[in-house]
């Protein structure tokens, strides 16, 4: 065989055939006190590696072009993903999330204590996803927020047509010229503009680092309120004068601020949806600190608004 440049490569480098392993078991019963002959099957470095890079260049080449960007995968993003997911199985949907590891503050309840709050009726979002809780009567109790991060997580990565890419960071949103008679210089949002995350934190002190690109017609912003990532997107839609100025989060009102921010998530700009506590941060809500059920309800709305839009 011969490369792009027509020169040619070695076609093997030794990897043996894979033959069943010594006493190789097929379930882990048949291990039981068999570990002197134990022994796993044979693999080769190179074979871990294409198993992995060939995988994720083709996600990068198949996502390229998605229905679907969704920013952020704390629990509004995480939600958001669920329900597009249950729903439509013929969509593309790419997640980018900035961290390592996916699901944003929900992780602990509040003050890193473990347990997860929600106000009814977030609790029919629970069921839905199959995750246990004790009834309170007007609120439930999920006895670990990991439990629940963990199983909307793994329903989420589960659905074939999602891939999340995380470690990657949204730098900037892809624009295309809308004018409207209101405003000439109106814009629609076609895409996100993406970095590996640590090479985003780097721009300081590196030169220019260029980014990579996903085009969608549609894209879900959840990137949670305010902080060195937070808020991204309305942040940038008023640096590049598409929204007057942020609303900016308020204190603490778990009353208020639960409802605002469901029935507010909705398309801020044509092309982007925006859910989650970023909504807080344009309209000026409140926050609601340790209680959830509006980032999983708000998730279930910026579903709905999204299909709107994609279905036009
Ligand atoms: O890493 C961020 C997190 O996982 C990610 N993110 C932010 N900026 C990004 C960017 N590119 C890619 N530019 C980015 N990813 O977005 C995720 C946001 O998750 P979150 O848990 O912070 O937000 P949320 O809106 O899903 O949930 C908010 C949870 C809060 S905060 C709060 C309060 O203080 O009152 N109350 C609740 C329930």
């Amino acid at each position: 065989p011969v490369n792009g440049n027509g020169v040619s490569i070695k076609k093997d480098y030794g990897v043996k055939p894979a033959v069943a392993a010594n006493g190789q078991a097929k379930t882990l019963d048949e291990m039981e006190n068999k570990w002197e002959a134990f022994t796993f099957a044979p693999i080769r470095e190179s074979q871990v590696a294409r198993a992995m890079t060939r995988r994720y260049f083709a996600d990068l080449d198949y996502y390229a072009e998605s229905d679907i960007v969704i920013i952020g995968a704390g629990s509004c993003g995480l939600s958001t993903a669920y329900m597009l997911g249950k729903q439509r199985p013929d969509l593309k949907i790419a997640i980018v999330e900035a961290g390592v590891a996916p699901g944003g503050g929900a992780w602990l309840g509040g003050q890193l204590f473990s347990a997860m709050v929600m106000r009814k009726p977030a609790d029919v979002f629970l069921n839905d996803l199959g995750v246990p809780y004790e009834d309170e009567g007007d609120f439930v109790v999920v006895k670990h927020a990991a439990l629940f991060t963990s199983t909307l997580l793994s329903r989420v990565l589960a659905f074939p047509n999602i891939k999340l890419f995380n470690a990657t960071a949204v730098e900037d949103l892809i624009t295309r010229p809308a004018p409207t008679a209101a405003d000439p210089h109106a814009v629609r949002i076609a895409g996100v503009v993406t970095n590996w995350t640590l090479v985003s934190m780097h721009h300081d002190d590196q030169s220019c680092m260029d980014p990579n690109t996903i085009n969608a017609p549609l894209v879900i912003s959840t990137t949670g309120h305010d902080g060195p990532f937070g808020a991204f997107s309305v942040k940038r839609l008023v640096s590049m004068q598409q929204l007057e100025k942020l609303g900016g989060m308020r204190g603490l009102d778990m009353r208020t601020a639960e409802d605002a921010i469901v029935k507010k998530t909705r398309e801020i700009v044509p092309g982007l949806v925006v859910g989650g506590m970023e909504l807080s941060e344009v309209d000026g809500a409140n926050r609601m600190g340790p209680t959830f059920g509006a980032m999983a309800l708000s998730g279930v709305k910026a579903a709905e608004e999204a299909l709107k839009v994609i279905d036009e």
